[in-house]
């Protein structure tokens, strides 16, 4: 007897969020209902596939599809939206050619066979998966080179940056940086990455203060291979999760599978938590955790001896079955990512974890001031059901102190990209401000932009944008103020 409850969504209806969006718009958004804020003054900036076929052949995986970047501008009461593509040279060269030139990480193939693409190693710079303005520079990120640096008010692809000479050719930089509220004297500072990925990986940290400069720069060598999409900060440490997995490079050269989908999870492994010190010469600490696997982390602070860390867990990879395709996932078959909370003592060399929240969930966001300090809220993209694997339909938030959760949620029609929390100015609430998300509703194939009250998250959004089009299931935001 099948007890589970009817979906809360249509699978076909889902799957249509993946069809590409091949034009590029640039006008006012006029069909809202509510009212934009007056206070909300500043721009949403998105980053994502945008297509999922090149020429008419299919991607093989959402992350393997070209960036495409949208910028929602928010002024007096009004906004404005655009999208571009990122003019990457794989991006320019396929356009031309109409088919696909390139193969992706996630397993799309050029076309032709496994001939065709044998020994071919080199990879697209995709550009697709975060979008962050520093120092005066709009950065498309991709965590597998260096970013592209795009025009602020056009959007306009300007360069592949290598940061004032900082990074070497092809270097990556990854797509997720920090930003620590008071990390330079006070002042914020921006904290990424890069991970050369062999039989020993080599992890590089930087820190970058308000003008772009670097303030410090480390590096760590990491026995083993690393697959490090995230990392998380806290005044004094910086914080890896080195999942169980190994990568076998053999059907990546034989031209037969991408090189994400060559990294197997290993079970009766555990995952490394690397605690490394952000300045004096303390060495590097690790601690072993039992996470599964974890793509992305909510946020992390110190407690006396202990670091607590919450992150987005997986049961294991979700590896990619190679031939299956994603447009049909069977969600059934699939772990759900939920929200976990792992404390890692320093003195004792120990870690544990406990589970927050059993709630399909991904895409954490918290409010920005409190990046390394010990947060109450968090927010996240949430299954309509509370259990099993679903796509994300709805905003989740969680008060960590009560335990209490509030749920806003589009279904059966609705799917939600990551909420970003964007804090009322003047304020210093944690949760006074408002949860911006794109909603991709089926019904009529075309994406909302709503705006939530996050203090009072289950009440209908305070305004509801209409897009003319639909955007294709994205990744991550920043939130731009004027
Ligand atoms: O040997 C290395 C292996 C490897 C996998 C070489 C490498 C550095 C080129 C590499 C590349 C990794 C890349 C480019 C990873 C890109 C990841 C990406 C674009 C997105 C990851 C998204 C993660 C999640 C959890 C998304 C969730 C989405 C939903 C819940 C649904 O909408
Ligand atoms: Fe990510």
């Amino acid at each position: 007897l099948d007890s589970s409850p009817p979906l809360s969504y249509d699978r076909q209806q889902w799957s249509q969020g993946y069809q590409s969006q091949p034009h590029e718009y640039d006008y006012w958004i006029e069909d809202i209902e509510g009212e934009i804020p007056q206070q909300l003054e500043g721009t949403l900036l998105r980053n994502g596939p945008g297509l999922l076929d090149i020429g008419g052949y299919p991607i093989a995986h959402p992350f393997d599809g070209d960036g495409m970047v949208n910028a929602i501008a928010f002024k007096g009461g009004r906004a404005h939206y655009r999208n571009r593509y990122v003019r990457t040279q794989g991006y320019i060269e396929e356009q031309k050619a109409g088919k696909p030139l390139y193969r992706g990480v996630f397993g799309t193939q050029k076309p032709g066979g496994w001939f065709a693409n044998l020994f071919d190693l080199r990879l697209k710079n995709l550009a697709n998966t975060h979008i962050i303005y520093w120092a005066d520079r709009l950065l498309a990120l991709w965590e597998g080179g260096q970013p592209h640096r795009l025009d602020p008010q056009t959007l306009e692809t300007l360069e592949l940056d290598d940061l004032d000479g900082l990074l070497k050719t092809g270097q990556a930089f990854s797509a997720h940086p920090k930003i620590d509220p008071y990390g330079d004297r006070s002042n914020p500072c921006l904290v990424n990455f890069s991970i050369q990925p062999g039989l020993n990986s080599q992890l590089t940290i930087w820190e970058f203060n308000l003008k772009g400069q670097p303030l410090r720069q480390s590096t760590h060598e990491i026995p083993g291979f690393c697959f490090i999409h995230d990392f998380a900060i806290t005044p004094q440490y910086y914080l890896f999760l080195q999942n169980p997995v190994s990568f076998n490079p053999f059907p990546f050269l034989f031209g037969l599978l991408g090189p994400g989908e060559c990294i197997d999870f290993d079970r009766h492994n555990v995952t490394k938590a690397w605690v490394i010190p952000r300045q004096g010469n303390q060495r590097m600490k690790m601690i072993e955790i039992d996470s599964g696997f974890v793509f992305h982390h909510v946020n992390a602070f110190e407690e006396k001896n202990q670091i607590i860390l919450d992150s987005i867990g997986y049961e294991s990879f979700p590896e990619v079955e190679p031939g299956s395709d994603f447009r049909y996932t069977d969600f059934n078959r699939l772990a759900p990512s939920q929200l976990w909370r792992f404390r890692l003592d320093l003195t004792k060399k120990r870690g544990d974890r406990q589970l927050l929240e059993s709630r399909c969930c991904e895409f954490p966001q918290i409010h920005p001031q409190w990046v390394g300090q010990s947060h109450r809220y968090v927010y996240l993209g949430a299954a309509h059901q509370n259990r099993g694997s679903a796509p994300l339909q709805g905003v989740l938030k969680r008060d960590n102190q009560s335990g209490e959760t509030q749920f806003w949620s589009a279904a059966p029609h609705g799917f939600v990209s990551e909420p970003i929390f964007i804090p009322q100015p003047g304020s210093d609430v944690e949760d006074k401000g408002w949860i911006i998300s794109v909603v991709y509703q089926s019904q009529n194939h075309r994406s909302d932009i709503i705006i939530l009250d996050a203090e009072n998250l289950e009440q209908e959004p305070i305004a509801r944008l209409h897009l003319q089009h639909h955007i294709p299931y994205g990744l991550h935001g920043s939130w731009i103020p004027n």
